[in-house]
């Protein structure tokens, strides 16, 4: 049985627009990887097309198809990536109408039924966690069984589309193996220049699954109980990436690594016992409201270099309403501790929120500057299929499009249709305000002196700051949008 994961060509340029995608990130497929080395470990030979990151064309992947067979092939989605996910689809069934064709991730999770619909050449949607599912298919798919027995997906039977019982969460990610990352071209991935120092590979351990927050623009596709991998196992796949792939830097990815903090602890510890924090440092995301100056003192010790804090909005109104569950006196005592401990903050604010005026854009805008974080990243709302705030506005004339394409968070940069634009705004203004918020945020002379500072000591980092110096100097001073209503 030959099994080819494929990562579907979506460019930066789409993702980000032509000015920003120098700043994009394109990071390793880990679901994929972890499907791969879990069918590896049952005996299957697994192969990995990431097209993203080898920027391959239609066309290129076209050819690879031709150049050889696989039985089964299953293509990652993400929302954004509806269409070039479609695409690898059509041309599957054109160049080899026998092979299987499977669908995981968060777009198909949320709408299983839509895409088997609207994708005539998909056979099968894998909903949630892959590991387990895909091996059933692929077991089954050999032994020529009938799909009904399979939990966790989505599959036609004559005209009807049939949607199984869902799966069960792993409760011992143990029981998946080390990510595949041998099958993935890692010396061609990149994380944000906010995210790392120096242009080296850097790494996403997964050291977490499941959140037991319900901030409504979030899809929590690992559900709602917070599954962490063993600090063994963690140790571990550091070594290996300092072994085998020379890493010296990692982001250490979980929704909320701090959520159990005697877990985090522990983790610290056998990083330092292990002397990993002299040889890699590491980034991680948390929750303000999960986070406390002994964790931090901790995080510190054991070389965490940054922290990325969902802060939202400035204004508590909005916080409510996403039901994010924090206030803004967390945010700013949380971000003054963190910075007393000298770790890196990186900060996300969301723009057009339901409901929110202009006056509050303006309100989130000054709160990112008051905040002083290193970094901040301002994201337009999107509300994703499969959130609390999609089934809120799915059917209201805010939601302008399901042109799933378009369900991109850098509207503002990347230019097209918004799909969501909440009352009483317009799409110009909220894409204006996206790049005004940028620039007010990082043209501050204390902000581009820190930089300068930082980027003084490697010609590469100055170049990659320069050039985001510039790029928002290339931003058009509209008179109206600069005013603050
Ligand atoms: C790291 C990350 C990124 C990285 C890398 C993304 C990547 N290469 O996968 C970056 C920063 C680039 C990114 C960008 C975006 N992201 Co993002 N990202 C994440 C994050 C935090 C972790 C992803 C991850 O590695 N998970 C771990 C692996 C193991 O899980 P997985 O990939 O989901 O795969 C499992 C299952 O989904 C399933 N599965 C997946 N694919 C397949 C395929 C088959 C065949 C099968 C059987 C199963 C299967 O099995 C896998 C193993 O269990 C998630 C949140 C989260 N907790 O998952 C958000 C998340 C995936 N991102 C999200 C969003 C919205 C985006 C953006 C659209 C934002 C934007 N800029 O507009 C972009 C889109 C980029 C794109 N490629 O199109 C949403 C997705 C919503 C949606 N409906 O698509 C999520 C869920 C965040 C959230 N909580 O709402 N993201
Ligand atoms: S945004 Fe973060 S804290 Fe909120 S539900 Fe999603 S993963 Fe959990």
């Amino acid at each position: 049985m030959k099994i080819l994961l494929v990562n579907p060509p979506l460019s930066l340029e789409a993702r980000y627009g032509s000015k920003m995608k120098k700043f994009g990130a394109i990071s390793e497929p880990m679901g994929l990887a972890y499907i791969a080395s879990f069918l590896e470990k049952k005996g299957y030979l697994v192969r990995i097309l990431d097209a993203a990151v080898l920027g391959m064309s239609l066309k290129d992947v076209e050819q690879f198809l031709k150049d050889d067979y696989f039985d089964i092939i299953g293509v990652t989605m993400l929302t954004p990536a509806y269409s070039a996910a479609l695409n690898i689809f059509k041309i599957i069934k054109k160049v080899s109408p026998r092979t299987v064709t499977v669908c995981g991730g968060p777009h198909p999770t949320a709408l299983p039924k839509e895409t088997l619909e609207e994708i005539k050449e998909l056979d099968i949607v894998c909903t949630g966690e892959g590991e387990h599912t895909m091996y059933e298919i692929v077991e089954f798919l050999e032994e020529n069984k009938d799909f009904s027995k399979i939990k966790g997906i989505a599959f036609r039977q004559d005209d009807k589309i049939v949607i199984n019982a869902p799966r069960l969460y792993e409760k011992n990610l143990d029981n998946f193996p080390i990510p595949a990352r041998h099958l993935l071209p890692v010396d061609k991935y990149s994380l944000t220049a906010s995210r790392t120092s120096g242009g080296r590979y850097c790494p996403t351990v997964i050291v977490a699954r499941g959140c037991p927050f319900r901030c409504a623009f979030c899809y929590r596709i690992f559900g709602s109980t917070f599954r962490h991998h063993s600090i063994e196992r963690i140790i571990e796949e550091l070594k290996l990436l300092i072994n085998k792939y020379q890493a010296s830097q990692v982001n250490l990815e979980a929704d909320t690594i701090s959520l159990n903090k005697k877990f985090l602890i522990g983790l610290c510890d056998a990083i330092i016992s292990n002397r990993i924090n002299k040889k890699i440092k590491w980034t991680c995301e948390s929750r303000v409201d999960a986070m406390d100056e002994d964790v931090l003192k901790k995080m510190k010790e054991a070389a965490c270099w940054q922290i990325s804090y969902g802060v939202e909005s400035g204004v508590q109104r909005l916080l409510d309403i996403i039901l994010k569950g924090i206030r803004l006196e967390q945010i700013e005592r949380i971000f003054k501790l963190t910075k007393k401990h000298r770790i890196s903050i990186r900060s996300f604010f969301m723009l057009g929120l339901p409901t929110e005026t202009r006056e509050e854009s303006y309100q989130t805008i000054e709160f990112s500057k008051k905040l002083n974080a290193d970094w901040a990243q301002f994201t337009l709302t999107i509300p994703y299929p499969g959130t609390y705030l999609y089934s809120l506005v799915k059917d209201s004339e805010d939601l302008k499009n399901r042109n799933w394409d378009e369900y991109n968070t850098w509207g503002g940069w990347k230019g097209g249709r918004l799909p969501y634009v909440t009352k009483g705004r317009t799409e110009e203004e909220l894409r204006e305000l996206q790049k005004i918020a940028f620039y007010r945020f990082y043209m501050r002379p204390k902000i581009f002196f820190r930089f300068l500072r930082k980027s003084l000591s490697s010609f590469s980092e100055f170049r990659k700051i320069l050039s985001g110096f510039l790029t928002l100097l290339t931003i058009k001073r509209k008179g109206r949008s600069f005013k603050k209503t």
